[in-house]
């Protein structure tokens, strides 16, 4: 259709360590576990001790990019880190990790910490899912382990994931980590991507693309939404 994008088109985005390409009808933004626990006062991060401020700057970026790929009528899939309310798949260990003395499924001011149903667990409402966005609940750190991740992308035909959410050493690099070994090719968003620990967060984007992309590729979100606007 004359005026339209030609879905089969590629999308180059000027990246490190060099430019990465990908069919954008192959391609999915995947938010990682932008949840209260993380990003709102009162939930667990913050009873973790951290700012959560420094995590919410990668909130309005994300939202910019979820726009840019709902305009676009492109593959978006959210995540979400949590448990069974019985927590019969939160490992003991992780349970007991951190001697902490609210932790996972003790009681905090928005509901059971890391609790599916609970008011803490869901995503921000500056990103709530769309209808008919997948959303993956992960018992883990990792987004494919124990989760159903690997089926819906594969159902999708997805090839290429473009990457956002919390926190960049943690849930995001397990995941971008996982998601190389099974194929994807992976561009984390920088700006998209935060952590309690901006040391952690530099090193973490540094070993994206350390030894010619070893997991993937790295830019700022500006790049890829003036790669969506060119191909509109
Ligand atoms: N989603 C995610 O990164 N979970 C964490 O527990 N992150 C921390 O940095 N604690």
């Amino acid at each position: 259709m004359p005026g339209m994008p030609d879905p089969r088109a590629r999308l180059t985005v000027e990246a490190e360590p060099y430019e990465f390409r990908c069919s954008p009808s192959s391609t999915a933004l995947l938010v990682i576990d932008m949840q209260r626990d993380f990003l709102e006062h009162g939930g667990f991060g913050e009873r973790l001790g951290n700012d959560v401020a420094l995590l919410r700057r990668a909130v309005a970026p994300t939202r910019r990019v979820l726009d840019a790929f709902r305009t676009a009528g492109l593959h978006v899939i959210h995540t979400r880190e949590g448990h069974r309310p019985d927590l019969a798949d939160c490992p003991p260990s992780k349970k007991a990790r951190g001697r902490l003395t609210a932790g996972i499924g003790d009681p905090g001011p928005m509901g059971r910490i890391l609790v599916r149903g609970e008011p803490g667990h869901d995503i921000v409402d500056e990103l709530k899912p769309a209808a008919g966005e997948p959303v993956v609940d992960k018992p883990g750190k990792g987004a494919f382990y124990a989760t159903d991740l690997d089926a819906v992308l594969r159902g999708l035909g997805v090839a290429s994931l473009v990457v956002a959410g919390v926190t960049t050493e943690v849930c995001v690099h397990t995941t971008v980590r996982e998601a190389n070994d099974r194929g994807y090719e992976c561009l984390v968003l920088e700006d998209c991507v935060a952590s309690y620990f901006p040391e952690l967060h530099a090193a973490a984007i540094a070993m994206i693309t350390a030894q010619g992309g070893i997991f993937g590729w790295v830019s700022p979100s500006a790049n890829l939404l003036r790669a969506l606007a060119q191909r509109g």
